[in-house]
């Protein structure tokens, strides 16, 4: 059995970034598939509470969101990197841009077209996870405007691979590219026939045919309980505290998403990165559990 678990499910975008990250590197991974809609119990057992996708377990440490994920994956795996060296700005840039900015064209470019076709008991899931309705005759409204987005998105890259190359930067596929990529494959996947190739975009189709072709890695299936027995039997990794996050060492915090899915994780701090928070959990039947946020996009407060 592979030691990295992801959970996630198949049309879940921001899983595939990870899953592209995962092919680049040509890692074995268990795949563990989780519900698309709460409830999802095994999933927030091991959490504490967050229910986006994906989470990654590796033993007792579970990592939320999918930009913490690749940099963990990065950190323990630095073969094929990631974040190659004298690219790591336009890596992060390309990342934030797709998942903050194509993601938002993306959203009402598919569901303002199949929305009709959409399951009642998903939309009323995704109510409660952004707060907010799920607007479909407003989305159906902004769906060719968005579409036009989404085009004028793939034009960036296009520009940027008339220099670069075969990918983003440079010869050799990364993050920039498998962050690129899923926007427009969640398009490509969900709503057939609406954005399927750019042929007057040079370049764009024959790089995303590339990205696509990168694959997964070595992927096989692990069962959610199977999953809850690797934590039960795992230790966290020793965790380490920036000296100016000190103050909080030991203490009881919560910690969540500032945007959606804002539920929160209550632990105790036990660890930070410039770029993590780390609380550790004692669940019943399982033990101690170390969960890590990113602290982009994530609050802290006393718990
Ligand atoms: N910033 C998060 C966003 C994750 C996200 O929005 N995931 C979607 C699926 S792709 C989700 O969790 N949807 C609600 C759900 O599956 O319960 C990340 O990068 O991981």
């Amino acid at each position: 059995m592979s030691d990295i678990i992801l959970h996630h499910y198949d049309t879940s975008p921001f899983s595939e970034k990870v899953r592209i990250c995962l092919g680049i590197k040509n890692l074995a991974w268990s795949a563990v598939d989780q519900p698309t809609i709460m409830p999802k119990p095994d999933l927030t057992l091991l959490t504490g509470g967050y229910r986006r996708i994906p989470v990654l377990q590796i033993g007792g440490d579970i990592y939320c969101d999918s930009q913490l994920i690749v940099r963990e994956l990065e950190r323990r795996f630095p073969q094929k990197p990631l974040y190659p060296v004298g690219c790591q700005g336009m890596v992060n840039a390309i990342e934030q841009w797709s998942d903050k900015s194509v993601f938002q064209s993306a959203v009402p470019a598919i569901f303002g077209s199949i929305g009709d076709r959409v399951d009642p008991a998903f939309v009323k899931d995704r109510e409660a996870l952004s707060g907010q309705p799920f607007n479909l005759v407003g989305m159906k409204a902004v769906a060719p405007f968005a579409l036009g987005q989404i085009k004028a998105h793939a034009a960036l890259l296009a520009q940027q691979l008339a220099d670069s190359g075969a990918f983003l930067a440079g010869i050799d596929p990364c993050l920039a590219d498998a962050a690129a990529y899923y926007n427009f494959w969640f398009v490509r996947s969900f709503a057939p026939g609406l954005a399927d190739r750019f042929d007057d975009l040079a370049g764009f189709d024959a790089w995303y045919d590339r990205v696509k072709a990168i694959g997964h890695g070595q992927r096989k299936s692990l069962s959610r309980s199977e999953a809850l027995d690797v934590a039960k039997v795992s230790e966290p990794e020793a965790s380490t505290i920036l000296a100016s996050d000190i103050d909080l060492k030991d203490k009881t915090v919560r910690v969540a998403a500032t945007d959606y899915g804002r539920d929160p994780i209550i632990g105790v701090f036990v660890g930070s990165t410039p770029y993590s928070l780390t609380v550790a959990r004692n669940v019943p039947d399982l033990g101690q559990i170390n969960v890590h946020v990113p602290r982009l996009g994530y609050s802290l407060s006393m718990g």
